[in-house]
């Protein structure tokens, strides 16, 4: 598309590349992403592994097209095959794409960051995003920490940040920038995210759940869209959330459907921000023992 019928900057052609966000369980990639597109487009919470998809996410400023691709964290817990499923998706999102952002937490470098850091081919070029920069208490501690995660990987840029901090992020897309190749843009310059209405109603959903049963429910639950309609600017959406046990059911309904009432008001909400149109939203509960387990439902529930 020439740059005059786009909107680009007329002076020069068009930037436009991939960049995966890798990094174990809950360092906050999600976050990132959010902040990095400008509004949110994958889910997060307190609980590790909220992320179970390739999610891409979209900017685009001035000349230049970013289009990042947030991953789950990367899992060497538990071998069960949404795990199995979860790293493959980690495996093939590093091995086409321009830049890899590494995101561990600032001033830390365990053995789960370090499986994934191996991951990563060393001729890729990868950006050290030290995340959480406002939880480190000793600042003089970074420097020597820096240092050593030099000796760790041949990364292209070292950038401590706060994802939680706009101007800190901003920065980081000036870094970014020169790794992308002169090419022109994949998607209409507005475009946030490649995933449809009906996907981001499924995971609104599953963040709604996972942020208000807290510790109490195994990560292991999962949504499933049953309906979802169009007419004009309103959606009628039903959803079942999908659990393990009878127990986790009840731990979802709550004390006479209090806490699934919320879970549904809270993801309307958001629904309704989301996709700018009125939303009535049905959620029901179902039981179904092993799902995670079984390579074949993963498929039928979405997993790739
Ligand atoms: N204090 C602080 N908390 C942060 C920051 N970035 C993310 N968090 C919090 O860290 C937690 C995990 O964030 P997510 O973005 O869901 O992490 P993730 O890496 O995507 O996690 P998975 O999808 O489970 O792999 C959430 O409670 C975030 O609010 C930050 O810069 N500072
Ligand atoms: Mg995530």
């Amino acid at each position: 598309m020439p740059p005059e019928e786009s909107g680009a900057a007329p002076e020069g052609p068009q930037r436009c590349g991939l960049i995966a966000i890798v990094g174990r369980p809950n360092v906050g990639k999600s976050t990132l992403l959010n902040a990095l597109v400008g509004q949110k487009v994958s889910i997060t919470s307190r609980k590790a592994q909220t992320t179970r998809h390739r999610i891409t996410g979209i900017r685009t400023l001035g000349d230049t097209q970013y289009v990042f691709v947030d991953t789950p964290g990367f899992q060497t817990r538990h071998s069960n095959a949404l795990n199995r499923t979860l790293n493959r998706t980690v495996l093939s999102s590093v091995s086409d794409v321009d830049l890899v952002l590494f995101v561990v937490e600032a001033g830390r470098f365990g053995l789960d960051d370090a499986k994934v850091l191996a991951l990563i081919p060393p001729d890729k070029p990868t950006v050290l995003v030290a995340n959480k920069l406002d939880k480190v208490v000793r600042r003089a501690e970074l420097a020597p920490w820096l240092k050593s995660m030099q000796e760790r990987h041949p990364f292209v840029e070292f950038v401590p940040l706060s994802a939680k901090r706009p101007d800190q992020v901003k920065r980081l897309l000036e870094i970014v920038r020169p790794y992308l190749p002169e090419q022109p843009w994949w998607y209409e310059e507005d475009a946030l995210t490649d995933r449809s209405e009906r996907f981001l109603a499924s995971e609104i959903v599953r963040e709604k759940l996972f942020r208000l049963t807290g510790d109490e429910l195994p990560y292991s639950s999962t949504v499933m869209i049953e309906k979802f309609e169009e007419e004009g600017r309103l959606r009628r959406i039903a959803a079942t959330i999908i659990v393990e046990r009878e127990s986790h059911k009840a731990i979802v309904i709550g004390d006479g459907g209090e806490r699934l009432k919320r879970i549904g008001t809270e993801a309307r909400q958001e629904l309704e921000k989301l996709l700018d149109a009125k939303v009535f939203l049905e959620l029901w509960v179902k039981v179904r023992s092993g799902w995670a387990d079984d390579e074949e439902r993963l498929r039928s529930y979405g997993y790739e």
